[in-house]
């Protein structure tokens, strides 16, 4: 009975031509020298992995012989008589991280070599063999990541709640830490560290004081050994009024001696626990959370107070750039400028080990954003890109959204900035995902929300890699090769269904209040205006949209000039990216030969009806799933649909009912 349990580590019995392959890959399996953690996991996953591929595992051995996979650094492979220079040269290139998989000969043996740097580099390389023998790939050559910073954001709740989570209570058991130490914690380090995951913050940004008192410390401590062999560093949010709660101070202000000899003390405590711990994640002056602003200083202050604390300990500070106002917003304001308006002026302020971390649109997660205008305009400030993989915006973990497309579309952007041109994953050094982990079990809420996961996990190791691609080995070794082909057609449609019955044309933040499932567009009374749908689409009897251009907010010049030219006119703005930059008239005429009030019901009436064939499509596969997997999905399509059909409803009715435009011919009257 399949319930997701093991995620994309499967290691299901492969059938017969794939085995033969694998099994002469692998006769033996061998590692010179004394095992360390993470090596010693390298070899206890490829031991579970090719029990369950093959029905037996070969013995770890010491010799080398006909048919080996070799797993080995430089100095073992010196030792071995087979330090050759090129190898060594290649290896060199690869950094810590990096691996490659090479057919070579080695004393006289045919072997497969695994060779890293290091013994994550090993592990990750062992992993990235196992997606191949798995996937019947070919061997990957070589392999190395450009972001050193590959970071999972929990926003989990110390009661086990989860903000914006949709698959159960938090994976982290508080209560039962730090002497019990669950088994998922480890399955959890697997799954990360086959993706190449280096670090995980395990609390949620809105953070408490509690998180950093001594028996927290020790909680996060035990995860911490728990992940370390997987190179997989802790993080904590810190709450950044955290000493003045806990009544160890009389000020937060992060200029007062007091203050920055309390964290540096809290550094040194973390450190004692934690010797690898890898630094605060901050959310401050931002949807009520405490920060620097309180007291008058910058973000920058605020940042290099906590830097200077951990900077001995060589940790780091994570800095959101998410903020918007808390009061007095006016409609003419707009949001998303804020963070443009606070943050471009610190560039150059923030110490060295403060890294700005940016979500990817300037609003907040929506099923589509252009790319945040902070990304190209801090030059002198290392940034991280912050993507949410939990769903908030994009139906939770009913509606299939597979985010690989989401992702490619925002990193390759390019963001027109100098030197020359650069995509926005050029502009990144580092990258964390809002994880939709919990503890249910199949982990992620639904099965294909595990892609997501996955998505992110590989993106953040090579943020070149093609959607299509990541869907096609997801789809091989979550539900074997014989679906690939019509699970990755369902996968690549699905984030723009959703774009379609929810928020298409560059539509934005018309969801439900505060839970954010569902069409609100109507809602126009809530306590700050900035909350409010109306505030976002603007429709009204002379059009829709909210205009961005130097007639309206002029969000548009915070891009580089190139582009605010572009989207300076709706001609040259490109269709999806429409009534975010701009406001138009219904009757406006769109590329396709329609008004912009028949486009946008197209675009619903597509939504629902790719809602509805993706239902069709998982119907048709019935045959070829497991049954509970393919129950567990269907019901969700089923649900799909139902909200793709609210969705669509209810928007046609409420944008008519603000245009008063009659339904053009062939559209069906919302029900
Ligand atoms: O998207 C909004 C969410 C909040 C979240 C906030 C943030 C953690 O609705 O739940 O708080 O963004 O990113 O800080």
């Amino acid at each position: 009975d399949e319930d997701g349990y093991d995620l994309w580590l499967r290691y299901r019995p492969l059938e017969q031509a794939a085995q033969a392959r694998v099994q002469s890959q692998a006769r033996s399996v061998v590692l010179p020298g004394a095992p360390s953690p993470t090596s010693q996991a390298a070899l206890d996953e490829l031991h579970k992995a090719l029990t369950g591929m093959l029905g037996r595992a070969p013995a770890p051995s010491a010799r080398i012989s006909d048919g080996a996979l070799l797993l080995a650094t430089p100095a073992r492979l010196q030792e071995l008589g087979a330090a050759a220079s090129p190898l060594r040269a290649e290896l060199s290139a690869l950094g810590n991280d990096g691996y490659l998989l090479r057919q070579t000969r080695i004393q006289n043996h045919n072997v497969t070599l695994i060779a890293a740097n290091t013994d994550i580099g090993l592990l990750y390389g062992a992993y990235a063999w196992l997606r191949d023998a798995n996937t019947g790939a070919k061997l990957e050559a070589s392999s190395a990541p450009t972001l050193q910073l590959r970071l999972l954001n929990h926003w989990d709740n110390l009661d086990r709640t989860v903000e914006r989570g949709y698959a159960g209570q938090s994976i982290w058991d508080w209560w039962a830490l730090p002497d019990i130490k669950d088994q998922r914690y480890t399955d959890y380090a697997r799954a990360n560290a086959s993706l190449g995951i280096n670090g995980t913050v395990l609390n949620n940004v809105n953070s408490k004081p509690e998180v950093l008192t001594a028996p927290f410390i020790a909680k996060a401590a035990a995860v911490a050994d728990v992940l370390r062999p997987y190179g997989i560093k802790v993080y904590l949010s810190a709450r950044f009024s955290t000493p003045l709660e806990l009544k160890e101070t009389s000020t937060a202000d992060p200029l007062s001696p007091e203050v920055r000899a309390w964290w540096q003390r809290k550094a040194d405590e973390i450190y004692k626990s934690i010797p690898d711990f890898g630094g605060f994640l901050v959310k401050a002056n931002s949807e009520g959370q405490p920060g620097p602003q309180d007291y008058h200083r910058t973000h920058a202050d605020g940042a290099n107070m906590l830097a200077a604390a951990l900077a001995p300990h060589k940790g780091i500070v994570m800095w959101r750039a998410f903020v918007y106002a808390p009061k007095g917003t006016h409609l003419n304001d707009d949001r998303a400028k804020q963070a443009y308006d606070e943050f471009k002026p610190l560039d150059g302020q923030f110490a060295a080990n403060v890294l700005v971390q940016v979500k990817n649109g300037a609003i907040d997660f929506q099923p589509r954003e252009p790319f945040h205008p902070l990304f190209g305009a801090m030059q002198k400030t290392p940034l991280m890109m912050e993507f949410q993989i939990t769903k908030e915006y994009l139906g939770f973990s009913t509606d299939m959204a597979y985010l690989g497309t989401l992702f490619e579309e925002t990193l390759e952007t390019d963001t027109k900035t100098a030197p020359q041109g650069r995509t926005v994953a050029q502009t990144l050094s580092g990258i964390a995902g809002v994880a939709n982990i919990g503890s249910d079990r199949n982990w992620a809420g639904s099965h294909f929300d595990q892609a997501n996961w996955y998505a992110y996990g590989r993106m953040a190791w090579n943020p070149q890699a093609k959607a299509r691609d990541v869907a096609v080995e997801w789809a091989a070794l979550t539900f074997g090769p014989r679906t690939v082909t019509p699970v990755v057609d369902m996968m690549m449609m699905s984030r723009e269904t959703v774009v379609n019955y929810m928020t298409p044309l560059g539509l934005h933040h018309i969801m439900g209040t505060g839970h954010h499932h569902g069409p609100a567009p109507w809602v126009d009374n809530l306590e700050r205006p900035d909350w409010n749908p109306v505030y976002y689409h603007r429709a009204s009897r002379d059009g829709i949209g909210f205009d961005r251009t130097a007639k309206g907010s002029n969000a548009l010049e915070q891009y580089a000039p190139e582009i605010a030219r572009q989207f300076s006119d709706p001609k040259t703005t490109p269709p999806q990216f429409l009534l975010w930059f701009h406001h138009l008239p219904w009757n406006y005429a769109m590329p396709s030969g329609r008004t912009l009030w028949a486009e946008l019901l197209a675009h619903y009436d597509q939504g629902l009806a790719d809602a509805k064939s993706l239902r069709a499509r998982w119907v048709a596969l019935k045959p070829l799933i497991d049954p509970r997997r393919y129950s567990e999905e269907e019901q969700r399509l089923n649900r799909q649909v139902a909200n793709a059909t609210l969705w669509r409803d209810a928007c046609v009715a409420y944008f008519q009912s603000v245009s008063g435009l009659p339904l053009p011919a062939g559209v069906q009257p919302p029900a």
